[in-house]
């Protein structure tokens, strides 16, 4: 990689490669009502790889964003008919973080106080109109990083490294305010305890690492099967799961569809196909706290094991 200027470097240009190639992955949507910028700057996007959506107003940026839910970087003009771009801003960050999706502004020349607008807004950045090429590609190329580590730090800390599964850090952060929020509005919340039967055996039997193989597979499965709820690794072989709105005898019915159909899946790992089966206690009571709750629950799940396993309890 040679820059304009003549200058060679290597660590830039492997950086470089390697950026340009998770790029594939990034949605970028570009707001702009004049058609050769549009086309000028989702141009510039496609060279890097980034798969471009484009809208000609603010309210038809959003429009988009809604149907595609997983544009990661907004970049947008101000002057635009209908709805202008800090009010575009403003109206997105109401919903959006700024490591959800990252906003780029964009201004003309002699509108430097738009760019602080923007940002007062909740834009990540902003570049001045008519910009450099090499200047565009490296703040698109440093906000998608920027946005990369957060959300690899957010990751860290919330989720659970081996299956992937939110941790139990993440689950009682949450928990407390839906149980908050539950009792306020006096609607209700269950709180499923699950155990996997005998998990100690698969150990003994066929090794640790087709231990943390079922455990993969146990949490892709629930988070499969109950997509709409929080579904928490607990620790060991033990999930929480929070199901709001749901009552005693509903997150009692549901759970034990799941029940059945893990039970009755086959898991591949390596050489060996084995089926497991899990335990569940649920508990739905205005209890003091989502621990008091818990407790309740992890009682059933108690009474669950000892009835025989491979059973819901609530
Ligand atoms: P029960 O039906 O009563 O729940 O029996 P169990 O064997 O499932 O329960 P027990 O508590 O005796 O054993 C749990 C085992 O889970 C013991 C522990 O070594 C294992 N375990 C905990 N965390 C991990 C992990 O991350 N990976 C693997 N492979 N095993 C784990
Ligand atoms: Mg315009
Ligand atoms: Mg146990
Ligand atoms: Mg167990
Ligand atoms: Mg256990």
């Amino acid at each position: 990689y040679v820059t304009k200027e003549g200058q060679f470097s290597y660590r830039y240009a492997i950086g470089l490669l390697n950026r340009i190639w998770r790029n594939q992955q990034v949605k970028v949507l570009v707001a702009e009502d004049s058609t050769t910028s549009r086309r000028y700057i989702s141009d510039l996007l496609r060279l890097y790889l980034f798969q471009v959506y484009t809208a000609v107003d603010g309210q038809d940026a959003i429009d988009i964003l809604m149907q595609q839910n997983d544009i990661k970087m907004l970049i947008t003009d101000y002057h635009m008919p209908n709805m202008d771009g800090v009010t575009l801003v403003r109206n997105l960050r109401n919903k959006y973080e700024k490591s959800d999706l990252v906003i780029i502004g964009l201004s003309g020349q002699g509108e430097e106080a738009l760019s602080a607008k923007f940002i007062k807004n909740g834009a990540n950045d902003f570049l001045h109109k008519p910009f450099n090429r090499e200047e565009f590609q490296c703040r698109v190329m440093h906000n998608i990083e920027a946005m990369e580590h957060l959300e690899q730090a957010r990751n860290v800390a919330n989720r659970d490294f081996l299956t992937g599964a939110y941790n139990r850090r993440y689950f009682f952060t949450n928990a407390s305010c839906v149980h908050k929020q539950a009792k306020t509005e006096s609607s209700p919340l269950a709180v499923a305890v699950l155990d996997i039967d005998f998990f100690k055996k698969i150990n003994d039997n066929y090794g640790h690492d087709v231990g943390d193989g079922v455990l993969k597979f146990f949490s892709k499965a629930l988070n499969d099967a109950l997509e709409r709820f929080l579904v928490a690794r607990a620790g060991g072989e033990e999930f929480f799961v929070l199901m709001p709105g749901l009552s005693n005898q509903q997150a009692c019915t549901l759970m034990d569809k799941v029940r059945e159909l893990i039970s009755k899946s086959p898991i591949e790992i390596g050489q060996n196909t084995l089926t497991i089966s899990f335990s569940t206690g649920i508990s739905n009571l205005y209890m003091d706290s989502i621990d008091a709750q818990l407790k309740v629950a992890d009682q059933a799940l108690y009474r669950a094991k000892e009835s025989g396993r491979n059973c819901v309890v609530g």
